[in-house]
């Protein structure tokens, strides 16, 4: 928006509050809303919070993802405070969107060779002809956090504002806690008590103040454990995640091989891992999403290993055109695939890994080798 204004409270005299957020964030299609402030008090950019991802970076944590690395002239992490790119936000507003599906959960019995595709890349939108096609969170809620910005402009005049899903650059979570609209569970999830965690995030950053503050989401995982047990690759300490042996990184951000040691872990999981989620008390009565944009394509619940392993790279594009398993890439796609049909040890798909095993891509080849080797008994 406008780069020369200044910070400011509302200027119509129409109160910048949290429940006037949550009341638009849900005219505008969104399950709740609320408004973390900076700086203090209660401020979501404390030096602990600063403090926690530096440290977080400095321990190696984020694996290849280089762009949470990313810093500023000063040597600052962008990360670290969204003030630090933004300078002029006073407030951001954070808001939630349910996609819970009544689809059974990864760690229930499944049929066996079906893999997994986590739940967040299930969804899909019906067009005029009826016909299911994949959506994007990352555009559904971007729609929707600008329809949101334009009627807060309406109501309270001018003022700077950016909206983002996922890509700004801030650590989203921090300030859903900040806004009161969930805790940080020990799976490092927001958790909202009524909602569950099966939730997208969204976020305005705006130089508007807020005039009251609202208090973080207290904290209602207490003495469970159940998301660290849980975990195939103990990627999780309490509150912190070592993202470079999760299997949602494994499978979606890491380009190249999947290093050997976590490989057997990640299972039957082919793109992204909700076992943290789906092990979690407080998603077991968690609402179903009933969100016409964010609605389950049932052919990728518990899909057919052949399926997916018999598609060519067209098909791969059709089937997930403008789906979040896209950002797997082709190559990661298959990867995934030969790592979950070594473990289940499958013998009709043996012929696929065989055929991958020759394969130009060499990444491919080494991975359909070491699933091959899966296939033979251990003394
Ligand atoms: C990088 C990334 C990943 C990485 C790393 C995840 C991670 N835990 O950090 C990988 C690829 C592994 C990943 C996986 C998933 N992701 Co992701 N991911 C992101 C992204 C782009 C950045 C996250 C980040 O900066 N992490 C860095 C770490 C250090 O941050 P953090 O764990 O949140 O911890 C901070 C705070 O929570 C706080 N904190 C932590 N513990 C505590 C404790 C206390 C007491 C306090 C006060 C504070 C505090 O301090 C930390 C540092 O500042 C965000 C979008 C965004 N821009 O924020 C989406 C996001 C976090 N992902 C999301 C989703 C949906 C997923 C998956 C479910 C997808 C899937 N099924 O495969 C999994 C969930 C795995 C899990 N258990 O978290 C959602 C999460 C929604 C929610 N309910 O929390 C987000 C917000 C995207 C969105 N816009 O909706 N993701
Ligand atoms: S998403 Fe899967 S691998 Fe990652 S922390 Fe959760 S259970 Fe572990
Ligand atoms: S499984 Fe238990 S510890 Fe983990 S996030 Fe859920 S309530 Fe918290």
């Amino acid at each position: 928006m406008n780069g020369s204004l200044p910070q400011c409270v509302s200027l119509k005299g129409v109160p910048f509050t949290s429940s006037i957020v949550d009341a638009l964030a849900r005219e505008a299609g969104f399950a709740r809303g609320g408004v973390a402030a900076l700086p203090p008090p209660g401020d979501p950019e404390s030096a602990e919070e600063r403090n926690r991802f530096e440290h977080w970076i400095a321990t190696g944590a984020a694996g290849e993802m280089e762009y949470l690395k990313r810093r500023n002239e000063q040597g600052e992490l962008l990360r670290t405070s969204v003030r630090t790119v933004f300078p002029w936000v006073r407030s951001v507003i954070v808001c939630l969107a349910n996609y819970n599906a009544a689809q059974p959960r990864s760690i229930d019995p499944a049929p066996p060779s079906t893999g997994w595709i986590a739940r967040y890349a299930w969804s899909g939108l019906r067009d005029d002809r009826d016909a299911m096609r994949p959506s994007d969170y990352h555009k559904v809620l971007l729609k929707r956090l600008n329809h949101l910005d334009s009627a807060l402009h309406e109501q309270m005049g001018a003022f700077e504002s950016r909206c983002f899903v996922d890509t700004g650059p801030l650590v989203e979570r921090v300030y859903a806690r900040y806004a009161g609209l969930g805790w940080t569970g020990k799976n490092t999830c927001i958790l909202n008590q009524q909602l569950g965690s099966w939730l997208f995030l969204g976020v305005i950053l705006t130089a508007l103040e807020p005039e009251e503050l609202t208090l973080p989401a207290a904290d209602r995982c207490g003495s469970c454990t159940r998301c660290i047990d849980a975990c195939p690759t103990q990627a999780l300490t309490p509150y912190q995640m070592d993202a470079s042996r999760c299997i949602a990184y494994l499978t979606i951000e890491k380009r190249g091989e999947i290093p050997e040691a976590f490989r057997e872990k990640i299972g039957r999981q082919v793109f992204g891992c909700d076992i943290c989620q789906d092990v979690c008390p407080w998603n077991r009565r968690a609402p179903i999403s009933n969100d016409p944009a964010l609605a389950t394509r049932e052919e990728l619940v518990n899909p057919a290993l052949d399926w997916l392993a018999s598609m060519s790279e067209e098909d791969y594009a059709k089937w997930f055109y403008g789906s979040p398993v896209k950002r797997a890439k082709w190559e990661g796609f298959q990867r995934n695939l030969a790592v979950a049909i070594g473990n289940s040890k499958d013998p009709s798909l043996r012929e696929r890994l065989e055929n991958w095993a020759e394969s130009e891509d060499q990444v491919l080849a080494e991975t359909s080798r070491w699933a091959l080797n899966q296939f033979i008994p251990k003394p």
